[in-house]
Order: C-alpha cells, then structure tokens, then sequence
C-alpha cells in the first residue's frame, strides 16, 4: 500500500485491488512466509474459490477448525494437507470455500501472515473473501469462557486531552520508515451483529460485543504481575484494568488493532471472535485444565461455523 496510488481497494466484481504499484514490476511475487509464489503454484486454480478466511494462532486449533468446519459444510476432510508446509513457518488448510490458517502469536507474526494471504487472494481473484479471526484472550469482568466479538481494538496507549476526558486510541500504530503512522482499528458493525445474533442462540456461553486490547507483550503489556519483571503495585494493575473497563474494553489479547486496520485498509470484511481464558480481574494465571480449554477454544469455532454454514446454504 503506497501512498501515491490510493485507489478504491476492491474492483467491481469483489476482486482484491492491490494499492502497490510496485508489485506489477516483478517478474513474480514469493510470498516467502507461505511457501508459495505466482510462478510455480496456479494460486487461481488453488484459491479462487475462497469465501472466507479463519485465522488464529496455533497450526493445532486451525487444524481442528478445518476438521470442524469440514464437519459443518459436509465436506470431505480425508488428506487435509497443510498447503504451506514448504514454509515450516504456519499452517494452512483449505476445506471448500473456507482457509484455515494459524497465525503465531503477536502483530509482527499476524500482520506479515495477513498480507500474504491477502496478496496471495488477489492474485487468486477471489471474490469477496470474509476474514475471521477465532482467538484467545484475557477477559475483563465476565466469566472465563466467554465469547468477545470486537468491535474496536485499542493499542494500549491511553490518551488524555486537556480536559482530562480520555481519549482513547483506536488505530494501529506502524512506524514506516522512521514515522509512526496511525491507521484506525474498527470493525465491521453489521458483520459483528450478525455474529452476535448467531452467538446468542448458543446456551452454553455468554457473547458480547466489545473494545478490544490489543499489547505487543503477555506480561507488563497486559498488566499482569507474573512476569520475570513487574515494575508496578497490584493497585496499579488493577487501576489500569478498571480503566480499560470504563472505557468499553471487554478483553485483551495481542493482534486485534493490526487485524482490524489491515484488513479495512484493503476494503476487507473482517472479524475478530476471540474466547476469554480469565477474568484478569481475578488473576494473570491461566489456570484452567486443558481439557477446559479445549472446550473453551471451540466456542468462536461454533459462532465462526455458524456463520460460514448459513452463508454456505444460501449460495
Ligand atoms: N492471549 C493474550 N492474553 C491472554 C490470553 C490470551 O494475549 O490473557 C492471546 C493473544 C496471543 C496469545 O496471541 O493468546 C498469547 O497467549
């Protein structure tokens, strides 16, 4: 994305449109981080299908989901194969009209994994690809288990004005050459409503529709006092906690502001459907069993699933 072509982002039959004029200058494309390129791999013949992408941070619950969703849409998953194996450095799976791909942990590891899938979609010409992502999180005054869909994501950095109302700070801040530019972090309303709708026929769980923390680090990033270093009181943690509360924050996680910024710069749909681990107004452990969280980790699988199938029957 160069400032000097800022076009509309998609093309008129729901195509992806790369701002970045330099890409036409290549003999062809690597997209190095998925062991693919547009010389070797037909990506259209591979990809061109796609409807939807899930996204979430580790190759076993993507790999789970693609089982899950092959499950839902009564498709054949028999030789899932993990398409960017060449790569060893995510996994991804294809099931019908449905990606499933992990994506590390953090904004460095999403983002670079986001563009090549967005590059390698454009290239594929599919049309109007939906992007989820399924995560985990540390929730904020609601039980462990439960599911947050975001509706904004904040970078951590509280801003005041002068008069001391606060002013948060919904964007995505990514240093380009030496300046820090400021992308806004919102999601996409009507898609969120729709999540909800779906989540709320779910008895099992509460879902809510909040704001978003998205830190760069699990320890000190987040607040928490169980870190190898913790320059801070519990009084501080929770002051700053109950401020993130004040303001709208219902969980926090590490990869929500670049999610949202990314994929709205390239005119994508997306959402992020994350389940709570904690309530880190209780603690910083996490310390449920794993079968609990196992259990818990399925739940943005179902509200995601749900949403993919109902779209799926009317196609
Ligand atoms: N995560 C957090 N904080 C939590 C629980 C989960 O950041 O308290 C998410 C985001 C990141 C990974 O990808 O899980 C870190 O464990």
């Amino acid at each position: 994305w160069c400032k000097e072509n800022n076009e509309t982002a998609k093309n008129k039959d729901g195509t992806i449109r790369l701002k970045n004029k330099h890409l036409s200058s290549l003999e062809y494309d690597v997209l190095y981080h998925l062991g693919l390129d547009t010389k070797n791999n037909d990506l259209q013949t591979m990809f061109g299908d796609v409807k939807f992408v899930c996204m979430g941070g580790t190759k076993k619950r993507m790999k789970d989901f693609a089982v899950y969703i092959a499950n839902v849409l009564q498709l054949p998953n028999e030789g899932l194969v993990n398409i960017t194996k060449n790569s060893h450095r995510y996994a991804m799976y294809k099931i019908g009209p449905v990606l499933s791909v992990n994506h590390g942990i953090g904004v460095p590891s999403m983002t670079i994994l986001l563009q090549e899938v967005i590059k390698m979609l454009s290239y594929a010409k599919a049309k109007d690809p939906i992007f989820f992502r399924i995560g985990t999180c540390g929730g904020l005054k609601i039980p462990a288990g439960s599911v947050v869909i975001s509706s904004w994501a904040l970078n951590g950095i509280l801003e005041k004005s002068y008069n001391l109302i606060h002013i948060e700070v919904k964007s995505f801040l990514q240093p380009i050459m030496g300046k820090v530019h400021k992308l806004p972090s919102f999601f996409d309303k009507r898609l969120n409503q729709e999540l909800h709708f779906l989540a709320s026929e779910e008895t099992g769980f509460e879902t809510f529709i909040g704001g978003t923390m998205a830190a760069d680090d699990y320890y000190q990033g987040q607040a928490r006092l169980d870190g190898p270093f913790c320059d801070y009181s519990e009084a501080d943690k929770m002051s700053f906690l109950n401020q993130l509360i004040d303001i709208g924050v219902r969980n926090i996680e590490m990869e929500a502001t670049a999610f949202a910024a990314l994929t709205s710069k390239a005119g994508l749909r997306a959402a992020d459907v994350c389940v709570t681990f904690l309530d880190r107004l209780n603690g910083d452990q996490v310390t449920s069993s794993n079968s609990k969280l196992a259990e818990f980790q399925e739940r943005p699988m179902v509200v995601v699933g749900k949403y993919i199938s109902r779209y799926y029957e009317t196609k």
